[in-house]
């Protein structure tokens, strides 16, 4: 939603949690780690306090947002300046949206324990058995199966366990206007002034001070981690009650995910994806390296995927197109996909394949906890 980018959509409990779990087996390991993490949380502290005298009012770019919004959708010039008065620098949003440092190679199984493990897996099982009448009727309704609205839920908050604390005026406004130096400063903070703009649209419309609305250190908010225009154009009243609510109602956030997918090109009853095999042999790269780049979408009869992959499955119907999708393990074997686009379309809520198998994969892990 372009929560594609957002969506970076994890908590910062979520990411140093994450990454705690990574070096768990190592004692040594994890206690220079906590150590690195105190650290960062230490430097996160200082650096706050440097920006505490920050006044986004006064700045000459905040000033020209307000111009704008007064003369777009009619706010009070007065009103929103007192607004930005109340705004307050956050440096760890600063910090988190900067670009990994590069070198280690992606590993889709180190990916995957953070998102498949046990704690997530008997949150799920409870959370489906308290809401199965709300999953049943979002599945009615937007075709989309209980197991990838608990899957997506789950990998995003934890079912609502994560899902930040952060003012999302406070994060939006320190990002749509000191982004840090990255190659895509300019798209980012055109992105998250708009995402603003939204915020503010989004509070007007409800009647609420925009600073009671709390989210990640990117500004998603709620149990499926929205940002402020996607809740805007996506999101759905489930439960009746004649408000849309994220972050207080679980049945809004279901009807919302599922309301999303559907319109973002999820097909109901078509499969999502099926493992394959490389058979193909070095002669074939370019082929491979074609196949693998064809985008974010299905394109491919099944027929045309033979010379290079094979299905031990014999369920993937071969009157459907597919895409070959590649999920790198460090030094292990890359693990290979045919994906439908009810797979692409996962994508579309956050553009990486990691991300859509870990909503696939707990999904069905979750669904069988629960036949047990
Ligand atoms: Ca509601």
């Amino acid at each position: 939603m372009k929560l594609s980018s957002r969506l970076l959509l994890t908590s910062l409990c979520t990411i140093l949690c994450g990454t705690l779990a990574l070096h768990a087996p190592d004692a040594h390991a994890a206690k220079k780690k906590k150590k690195k993490t105190h650290a960062l949380a230490s430097s996160l502290r200082k650096s706050a306090s440097v920006h505490d005298n920050v006044h986004f009012s006064q700045w000459k770019e905040v000033d020209a947002f307000i111009d704008r919004m007064a003369g777009r959708h009619g706010f009070d010039k007065a009103q929103l300046t007192s607004t930005f008065d109340q705004v307050r620098y956050v440096a760890a949003a600063i910090q988190l949206v900067k670009p990994a440092p590069p070198g280690r190679p992606k590993n889709w199984q180190a990916y995957r324990a953070r998102f498949i493990e046990p704690h997530r897996i008997e949150a799920g099982v409870a959370f489906w058995d308290k809401y199965a009448a709300e999953l049943a009727r979002a599945e009615q309704e937007y075709g989309v199966p209980a197991e990838i609205i608990v899957g997506l839920l789950g990998v995003e908050t934890i079912f609502g366990q994560n899902t930040g604390s952060y003012r999302v005026m406070d994060t939006l406004t320190t990002l749509a206007f000191d982004y840090p130096d990255t190659p895509n400063r300019v798209a980012r903070m055109e992105f998250f002034r708009s995402e603003l703009e939204n915020m503010l649209l989004l509070a007007r419309d409800a009647g609420l001070d925009p600073f009671l609305f709390k989210g990640s250190y990117a500004g998603a908010i709620g149990w499926p981690q929205f940002m402020p225009d996607s809740i805007r154009q996506f999101a759905v009243d489930f439960d009746g009650d004649g408000r849309i609510d994220l972050t207080d109602s679980a049945a809004d956030a279901i009807g919302s995910v599922a309301h999303y997918l559907a319109t973002h090109g999820w097909k109901k009853n078509l499969p999502i994806a099926f493992p394959a095999t490389l058979t193909c042999g070095e002669e074939r790269h370019a082929d491979l390296t074609a196949a693998l780049g064809r985008g974010l979408h299905a394109s491919y009869p099944l027929q045309d995927l033979k010379s290079l992959v094979s299905t031990a499955s014999s369920e993937a119907p071969p009157n459907i197109l597919y895409g070959l999708v590649n999920l790198e393990n460090g030094e292990e074997p890359t693990e290979y996909w045919l994906a439908t686009d009810n797979f692409y379309a996962i994508t579309r809520y956050n553009r990486s394949y990691f991300y859509a198998m870990s909503v696939f994969d707990l999904g069905r892990v979750i669904n069988a906890a629960r036949m047990k």
